[in-house]
């Protein structure tokens, strides 16, 4: 596959790029500026100066096909030659998401990976281009290797790198460039075995088999290969249960973000029509999840908790859970349920890699945010087929339909209305002085009225975490009720254009109360409270959020 002609040089760059700090998952960007020259190679040049054992290292890499993915791709293995890196693990196409190259890092004991994906994030030459750097362990880099790479990158002059002819197919098999072998395997198998290890695959098969009909939409990204081998293939459901199951480039158009405003196709499905019994979707690099069922939305802050409510279903979790941990501002469903089970529950920052060091010390099983993320100990990734799994795994063992179990969850533990509204491409500088604004604001609300009630807290989320006690602040501002309710406000770490800014709204009522709300109406007088206090539609010219989730 690679020519044997070949030679090793330094690249100087004209001048250092200065905006490569990764964000709340990696290196963000529009696809254009990654199509600038020296930008791919001036990061990776970062991440290979800086990430331990390169040299002689086995590397993971992939992505989740959007534009760039195969250019960069060769990019990077020729870098990689020119850095000693012993092997390169990549796949068919290049198509690998962010969950199963979790798990090739850590059954190849690799270094860590490289994947290439904007997640939730549009592709195409109008969209956006990612790289996102994972550890030996599996998970997201953490916020040191990322400040040092970004500080590396900051004042760098040159980059090495292996001339030779550019690849653009990759077909299975083991190739050498230069010194570096390359393994090309098929990115779906390794996965597969991990998922049959942990589930039980003839009950579910034979459970939607038997008048349960599924949809999945793979929103023409990285999950459709996989989700057809699992859904087609192994459980022999009929061809119309994966929708736009190929990945494509810009796929198709589509917004590649698993809710209600960007998967509405399949919301509709669900929710208006009968046909099907449960939808799922998934998110750019497939490690998001969205579940619905007939006539029902799960928010992803319940599915979290009605997982862990459920672990005694799955075959993979049968000897208990360790402890659960949830992002911030994801709703405190999880937390009762931990209660009940006598395990800890962990608050982190938003962000996966946060999730990381509590799943290495065995501190926790089971963790979840409520953008629609949920994973578990068996990566350090969210997983969205993962999640699509354990919900088919819960219906099947319980024989029952997705409001049914949502109903009996509240009806046990009560239920946590909550939503997020989302304000998206607003100017920066409009959304900088807003978040300011309000976060000099925090030392005066304690005691004062809000939504009928009193506020109790009004703080900067910091977390100290407890395996290795580095101390992360300014992840959020918070207003505490003294009904339990709080309102969460962030500014969006991974969105490209201007600034997007998050509202996380909840209240709880207890089992005994009206568990039948729309949650938007549930909730809203705390919806007009912060828009009051922090000036939302005013300043943002909004007068309603972009995405409700
Ligand atoms: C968003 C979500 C966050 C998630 C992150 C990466 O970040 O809110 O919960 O971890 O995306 O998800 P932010 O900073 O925009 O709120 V993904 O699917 O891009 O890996
Ligand atoms: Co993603």
């Amino acid at each position: 596959m690679f020519s044997s002609k070949f030679s090793q040089v330094k690249v100087k760059l004209p001048q250092p790029f200065t905006d490569q700090k990764p964000g709340t998952s990696g290196l963000r960007k529009s696809t254009l500026r990654f199509q600038e020259q020296h930008y791919l190679e001036s990061f990776v040049e970062s991440i290979f100066r800086t990430l331990p054992g390169v040299n002689g290292g086995t590397l993971v890499l992939g992505g989740d096909g959007r534009y760039g993915n195969k250019r960069a791709i060769d990019t990077i293995l020729r870098m990689a030659a020119a850095h000693g890196i012993q092997k390169v693990i990549t796949t068919f196409d290049g198509v690998l998401s962010t969950p199963a190259a979790s798990h090739l890092i850590r059954i190849n004991k690799a270094i860590g990976g490289i994947i290439l994906s904007a997640s939730h994030n549009p592709g195409g030459l109008s969209g956006d281009f990612g790289v996102k750097l994972n550890g030996a362990n599996g998970g997201p880099a953490s916020e040191s290797v990322t400040d040092e790479i970004y500080n590396f990158s900051k004042t760098l002059t040159e980059y090495n790198i292996v001339d030779c002819e550019s690849i653009s197919s990759f077909s299975v098999g083991t190739y050498k460039l230069a010194s570096t072998i390359v393994e090309v395997i098929d990115g779906i198998e390794d996965y597969l075995n991990l998922m049959q290890k942990l589930f039980d695959f003839d009950l579910i098969s034979s459970y939607i088999k038997n008048d349960f009909p599924i949809v999945f939409d793979s929103l023409n990204a990285v999950t459709g290969p996989y989700a057809k081998r699992i859904f087609l293939d192994i459980f022999g459901a009929p061809a119309e249960t994966v929708r736009n199951g190929i990945p494509l480039e810009d796929f198709g158009g589509i917004h590649p973000d698993p809710n209600l405003t960007y998967a509405k196709d399949l919301a509709d499905l669900l929710l208006k029509g009968d046909r099907f019994s449960f939808g799922a979707a998934c998110d750019g690099d497939g490690d998001r999840n969205m579940i619905l069922g007939r006539g029902c939305f799960v928010n992803p802050s319940d599915s979290l908790a009605i997982l862990a409510a459920n672990y005694d279903c799955v075959p993979g979790y049968s000897q208990g859970l360790s402890g659960v941990a949830r992002s911030m501002p994801t709703s405190s469903a999880v937390d009762v349920v931990a209660k009940d089970l006598g395990i800890k529950c962990f608050e982190t920052p938003t962000g996966w890699k946060f999730f990381g060091n509590l799943l290495d010390a065995n501190q926790i099983t089971l963790c979840g945010e409520e953008s629609f993320g949920t994973g578990s100990d068996h990566v350090r990734e969210k997983d969205g087929l993962w999640a699509v799994l354990f919900w088919l795994q819960i219906l099947a063992k319980k024989k029952k339909s997705v409001s049914e179990i949502m109903k009996s969850h509240w009806l046990k533990f009560g239920r946590h209305y909550y939503s997020r509204h989302d304000y998206e491409s607003i100017p920066s500088e409009v959304a900088n002085s807003l978040y300011q604004r309000l976060s000099l604001m925090l030392p005066t609300l304690k005691g004062q009225s809000f939504a009928d009630k009193k506020i109790q807290i009004a703080d900067d989320f910091s977390y100290t975490d407890p395996v290795d006690n580095s101390v992360t602040s300014n992840q959020g501002l918070r207003i505490m009720l003294d009904d339990g309710s709080r309102v969460v406000v962030r500014l969006s770490g991974t969105g490209t254009q201007g600034a997007t800014l998050r509202v996380y709204l909840e209240k709880f009522v207890a089992r005994t109360g009206n568990l039948d709300q729309n949650p938007q109406l549930a909730l809203d007088s705390l919806i007009k409270s912060i828009d009051s206090l922090a000036e939302i539609s005013s300043r943002t010219g909004m007068p309603t959020p972009t995405v409700i989730t």
